[in-house]
């Protein structure tokens, strides 16, 4: 092997195995370094030919700058709104919500049943117990964030200790 082809060779060797997962991962990165932590997400598991469902999840800002998470997209969903509850008339409505959600500087925020949440529309396939799912969360800083949700039957019950997440709403 020559001095020329040799280069090539292990140019070709680093793109295979720095090249690609660096690109893959960056942006996840980019707001690893900028401090968000996002842990729990969970979808609702549907039933057949459901046409929505929710998810939910905790982010942590750990940086210096507020987050806004902006948007949702998800392959096996048409249409991803990210909603409120609004108390409307005396019935819990949902309703979306066009600026997205803040997340101060040092701030957390949980999305979970009952609260905010990310609404997944025009479903194109019922989502099982167990199964993964990768959704893409937008920030106004970080930008695309790929997100993995579990599908569960109970989301937001996983550290239910200590939180008081059991609201009744009786008045
Ligand atoms: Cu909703």
């Amino acid at each position: 092997m020559d001095r020329k082809a040799g280069f090539l060779f292990l140019s070709a060797l680093y793109i295979t195995f720095f090249g690609l997962p660096a690109a893959s991962l960056a942006a996840e990165n980019i707001c690893h370094q900028q401090g968000l932590e996002i842990r729990q997400a969970e979808i609702r598991a549907t039933p057949p030919n459901a046409p929505v469902t929710g998810g939910y999840l905790h982010i942590h800002n750990h940086g210096t700058s507020m987050q806004r998470l902006t948007a949702a997209s998800a392959d096996f969903s048409g249409h991803t709104e990210i909603h409120q509850m609004i108390l409307e008339a005396g019935v819990m409505k949902m309703s979306p919500l066009k600026d997205g959600i803040e997340i101060a500087a040092g701030g957390h925020i949980q999305l979970k049943p009952g609260g905010l949440h990310i609404m997944f529309m025009q479903l194109k396939q019922p989502l099982a117990p167990s199964d993964m799912h990768q959704a893409t969360l937008t920030f106004d800083k970080c930008g695309d964030v790929p997100v993995l949700f579990k599908v569960t039957k109970t989301p937001g019950q996983s550290d239910s200790a200590g939180h008081s997440t059991g609201h009744t709403h009786q008045h």
